[in-house]
């Protein structure tokens, strides 16, 4: 089962490349590796997540095994097998906490649980077992910033000014604090206090008014949430992806990423790094270079979550110029310290689907796809994308319900969700694009990411090898060399979405003659230059040693 896999996607791959070619020369044929055993290799030891395919996953909508319509763990379990033939190796579970629900649970009520709605501790070893088995990792979300105003601290800091757990979060006589020159992030209300009327003071919150921040000040607060972080390793899970990292101190020299913070982080990397092969990625406020997230490169995160690629990749990819992506990935590389992994996203729990932020038009996302998994960094995909999901239009926490929608993955009432209704409407048309239907399409979105990710399976370059953008003389086409020690590879993406174009990268010096291995551009090497030629919306990967 686990061999054929990889095998058919790589003959997907090649039956794509062998019929679509616009190139007649005879091509090289490199020696190949045995890239199954070339994965095992790059995804054991500490840099396993460099070469990890990581998918996020809202478990209230993937699976649901008990009919309630709520998706939960042991569904979660049960769809392992299909995540990993897919060419999934990384799990980052959304919150899994006990959690009123306010943000879907990013308001945490129980750092030490598992939702019911979810399962049990019980249930969560067993995915931990059944992911390990598999050679599958998984990440929970860490939510550190702040708690659940029913968390069992701020009912208690809430009671009045002396209790043991008065300063765990952050209080003021007024709205407003002169030490806290803090707002509330955008699209969690108009003000980022609100008054208790029990202690008779109001309580700091950058997100909703569910969310109260704890106070870092305070070092207990940080010792307690070591303590949290320290449970969840002991427990076996690989990682965190931490929630807004970056906004856990407030002061007047600043809301975001103060040294404290940093000094904090260290801290909690130096926990991780008492258990072998975990990893940690940050997620940033907003925009903005993720540099200061890696500290020295091997003190704090391993990856961080790209910002300035997710929120602008639509509009770059539909402007016909290659240039804001090529700056954009040329300058990362410069800003980043030796070690520091980006964590490459198209979209998450916070955006609308792929769908919608590409007008519906499929092959922007999928050129957006083919440089997230072969630019510098980590691919994380978000549930559901792999079958381009239309957006819900029921809302049930927040707006973001829309890119929440339950995975359709086959015929029937509940589409092999749940046997039960569903706790939020499927989104448009899923009944059309379930897993079962898009596995039997060789055009589909799923055939597609599944063909690029086994491409990627394999091939230290594009996980951990070095980045050269090739300058091209037509201004479209986005063309880039990745080289591990003894592998080099060219891909090319086509910014013109009607027109073939060719262009010449004057100083390209590759290594060798092209291979293509996926996709419908060609490449051809002419002395130190090469022509790169690209029909309307094409890609190329191409293999140059
Ligand atoms: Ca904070």
């Amino acid at each position: 089962m686990n061999h054929k896999i990889p095998l058919r996607a790589a003959a997907v791959a090649m039956t794509l490349a062998a019929c679509t070619s616009t190139s007649r020369a005879p091509e090289p044929a490199y020696p190949e590796k045995d890239r199954a055993a070339e994965a095992q290799r790059l995804l054991s030891g500490p840099g396993w997540y460099r070469h990890a395919i990581f998918y996020e996953v809202y478990v209230r909508s993937l699976q649901d095994s008990g009919g309630d319509g709520i998706g939960d763990l042991p569904g979660l379990t049960s769809r392992l097998d299909d995540l990993k033939a897919l060419g999934v190796d990384a799990l980052w579970l959304m919150p899994i906490m006990p959690s009123p629900f306010a943000d879907s649970g990013y308001d945490v009520s129980d750092y030490l649980g598992v939702n019911p709605d979810y399962g049990t501790l019980a249930d969560l070893d067993a995915l931990l077992a059944a992911a390990h088995a598999r050679g599958m990792r998984v990440m929970l979300d860490l939510v550190l910033n702040h708690t659940s105003d029913r968390h069992p601290w701020f009912l208690e800091s809430r009671q009045d000014r002396t209790n043991p757990r008065a300063d765990w979060y952050v209080w003021s006589d007024t709205p407003s604090s002169p030490t806290i020159p803090c707002g509330p992030i955008p699209g969690f209300g108009n003000g980022a206090w609100t008054f208790d009327a029990t202690r008779g003071q109001y309580y700091f919150h950058r997100f909703g008014a569910a969310q109260p921040d704890l106070n870092y000040w305070n070092p207990d607060v940080g010792a307690a949430m070591l303590d949290v972080a320290r449970f969840w390793l002991d427990r076996g899970v690989d990682g965190f992806r931490c929630d807004v990292v970056g906004l856990l101190h407030e002061s007047p020299a600043g809301c975001d990423m103060i040294p404290e913070t940093q000094a904090y982080i260290r801290r909690l990397r130096t926990e991780l790094d008492g258990y072998p092969d975990r990893a940690m990625v940050a997620e940033p406020a907003g925009f903005g270079s993720t540099a200061p997230f890696f500290g020295g490169g091997s003190d704090m995160f391993q990856m961080a979550f790209d910002f300035d690629f997710l929120f602008p990749w639509p509009g770059w990819i539909a402007a016909g110029s290659a240039r804001p992506l090529a700056d954009h990935f040329a300058a990362l590389q410069q800003a980043l310290p030796p070690g520091a992994q980006s964590a490459i996203q198209l979209s998450n729990h916070d955006f609308a689907r792929n769908f919608e932020r590409t007008g519906g038009v499929s092959f922007r996302w999928r050129r957006a796809a083919v440089i997230q998994a072969t630019m510098p960094g980590t691919p994380f995909l978000y549930y559901g994308e792999e079958l381009d999901l239309r957006p819900g239009t029921q809302v049930v926490v927040d707006d973001r319900d829309r890119a929440r929608t339950p995975m359709p993955w086959s015929d029937g009432p509940g589409l092999g969700f749940t046997t039960g209704t569903p706790w939020i409407a499927f989104g448009a048309d899923a009944a059309r694009t379930t897993v079962a239907t898009e596995r039997a399409d060789p055009g589909s979105a799923h055939a597609f990411l599944k063909g690029l990710l086994a491409l990627r399976r394999g091939r230290e370059a594009f996980g951990a090898g070095s980045l050269r953008i090739l300058e091209v003389d037509d201004p479209s086409i986005l063309l880039f060399l990745r080289e591990s020690a003894d592998e080099s590879y060219v891909v090319a993406v086509g910014m013109d979405e009607t027109a073939t174009r060719s262009g010449v990268a004057a100083a390209a010096r590759l290594p060798g003659d092209a291979q293509t291995l996926l996709g419908t551009a060609s490449l051809v090497r002419e002395g130190d230059a090469a022509r790169v030629t690209v029909p309307p919306s094409g890609f190329g990967i191409f293999r140059v040693r």
